[in-house]
Parts: structure tokens; C-alpha cells; sequence
């Protein structure tokens, strides 16, 4: 089942139906242990709404969780960050936390600094080098379980976090620099294994940059880079967490504002949000 955020409430999309209720406020609503079976139990109660316009306005998925990210889980990130990196002396570093038993994570963002589908994201006007990353986001419930997944997009400024390895929170957050959505994605079993996650860059009318990658190529599994999160620090509404991207562009490429990056992760759906400044 699929779940948008509409002006704080929750709206279920369940086999083609969508399912809406006055109590369905979103904190609540998705903050349960075995969130796919309550749900389920919630339907019978609920008003079916063949009515989906407010599909198309629904926000990000978030109304109180922060959102984390994971770092340097696939090969291509370690290549690309070490690359980077190599003439501030940093590239080690990302070799090492590649091989580590602790992984790297980082606070993304505030929920209130997320933007959702067809919203802008932005790149920083002191940054000439900047990247979508396209990457499968967890969502995890305050008694520290996997109950869904999301779309994100984790813009990152290269050339700020290549200059110094300690300037990542700057490379990292900022305003519009976190995109999820376009809804959380509630599976009765977890996600298979080998889904794709695809990215396409366009401008104007042209492709300037696709690839896919599957998310097993990831290093790490979900439940270790969540048992790191969860283990000293309690969300009290669920906590949202990137889990790192495998797709870098060339080292040539940066966005344009304007650019469109749409972002496909089979079984949830696509994110797609314009670059602006
Ligand atoms: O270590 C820097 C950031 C890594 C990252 O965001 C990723 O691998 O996706
Ligand atoms: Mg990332």
C-alpha cells in the first residue's frame, strides 16, 4: 500500500482504491510496529474516495521526522568521494569508513527544511559542483522497525565537501536539499532485494544523464545501518533514513538550475523536482 501526506493527514491507496479519514492524522498514523496490518484494520472503517486530486498535492512524506543518510554504501560512492577528495588529503577516509564495521551516517535534514514531489530543490549559490543522489529512504517507526519506504534525493555540493571532509553538514544540508517523497510505500514483507533504482537528468528537452543500479549492490544491510541509527537516539514520531547512493555522475557533471531530476525506485514510484537556486 502507498501513503501520501495531504495537509497533514494520511491518504491510503490500497489495490487502485484510495481510502481517506478525518483521524488519519500523519505522526500517529504511521508511527506504528506492524504498520502494514493496522492499516489494513484502519480500511474497514474508512471512506473510499474515488476522488484523487489531492494526490496531486500531497507534500512529502513527513510531518516531525528528521531525516538521516547513510554514506558510502556502494562502490561508486567510494570511488567518487575518494576522487574528490584526493587533493585535500581526505580520500582515506572514505576507503576506510567503505571497509569499516560503523557506518557513516549524518543528519540530512529537519522535516521542515524536506520538500516533496514536483517541488524545487535547490543547489548553493557558494557551490559550483553539484549531484542529485538518488537513494532508497527507510522509514522507521520510534520503536526502531522498518514499517516503509520512500523516494529521496540527497543533493549534494561536491566541490564543499571535496575541499574538506569536515565541511560535509555544509555539502549536505541546506534549504531544499532534501527531497522525498512522492509517497511512503508500506509492504506487507520487506522490499525485494533486487530492486532498481533509476535516475534521469533532463534539460530542456535532452537526457544529459541516466543510470540504474539495483539496491543490492549495497554494501551494508538496512537492519545494520538502523541498528547503528537507533542506538543511542530515540524519534519519538519515526525517524526517515537514506540509505547512500550508487549513482555518481561523471566527474564533469553538475547541475543547472532548471535541470529536472526525476528519480524511480520500482514499487514506490517517482520523485521528480526542478532545480532552482
Ligand atoms: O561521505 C559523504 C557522503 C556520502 C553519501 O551521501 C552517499 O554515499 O550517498
Ligand atoms: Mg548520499
Amino acid at each position: 500500500m502507498h501513503l501520501y501526506q495531504h495537509q497533514g493527514k494520511a491518504i491510503v491507496k490500497h489495490q487502485d482504491v484510495f481510502y481517506t479519514s478525518e483521524q488519519w492524522a500523519w505522526d500517529a498514523f504511521i508511527n506504528r510496529s506492524g504498520l502494514h496490518q493496522h492499516i489494513l484494520s484502519d480500511l474497514q472503517g474508512a471512506e473510499q474516495n474515488t476522488d484523487i486530486s489531492e494526490i496531486n498535492e500531497a507534500g512529502a512524506p513527513v510531518i516531525s521526522q528528521e531525516v538521516w543518510a547513510s554514506g558510502v554504501t556502494y562502490l561508486r560512492s567510494r570511488e567518487a568521494r575518494m576522487q574528490e577528495s584526493k587533493d585535500a588529503g581526505g580520500g582515506d577516509f572514505y576507503a576506510k569508513v567503505y571497509n569499516a564495521e560503523r557506518p557513516e551516517l549524518f543528519f540530512k535534514s529537519a522535516p521542515y527544511r524536506v520538500v516533496g514531489h514536483q517541488q524545487p530543490v535547490r543547489i548553493r549559490k557558494d557551490s559550483k559542483w553539484n549531484v542529485p543522489e538518488p537513494e532508497l529512504t527507510l522509514f522507521i517507526c520510534s520503536g526502531g522497525t522498518i514499517e516503509g519506504y520512500t523516494v529521496g534525493n540527497d543533493m549534494s555540493s561536491r566541490d564543499i565537501e571535496g575541499e574538506n571532509p569536515l565541511y560535509l553538514p555544509q555539502a549536505k544540508s541546506y534549504d531544499g536539499a532534501a527531497a522525498l517523497g512522492p509517497c511512503l510505500y508500506v509492504p506487507e514483507s520487506p522490499i525485494a532485494e533486487d530492486t532498481l533504482i533509476q535516475l534521469q537528468i533532463t534539460r530542456g528537452h535532452s537526457t544529459v544523464f541516466q543510470d540504474e543500479i539495483r539496491i543490492s549492490r549495497m554494501k551494508r544491510k538496512h537492519q545494520e545501518l538502523v541498528d547503528y541509527l537507533t542506538r543511542e537516539m530515540f524519534f519519538p514520531s519515526g525517524v526517515y533514513l537514506m540509505t547512500g547512493t550508487g549513482i555518481v555522475p561523471p566527474d564533469d557533471f553538475t547541475l543547472n538550475v532548471g535541470d529536472k531530476v526525476s528519480i524511480t525506485i520500482e514499487h514506490i514510484g517517482t520523485l521528480t523536482n526542478t532545480v532552482s537556486q
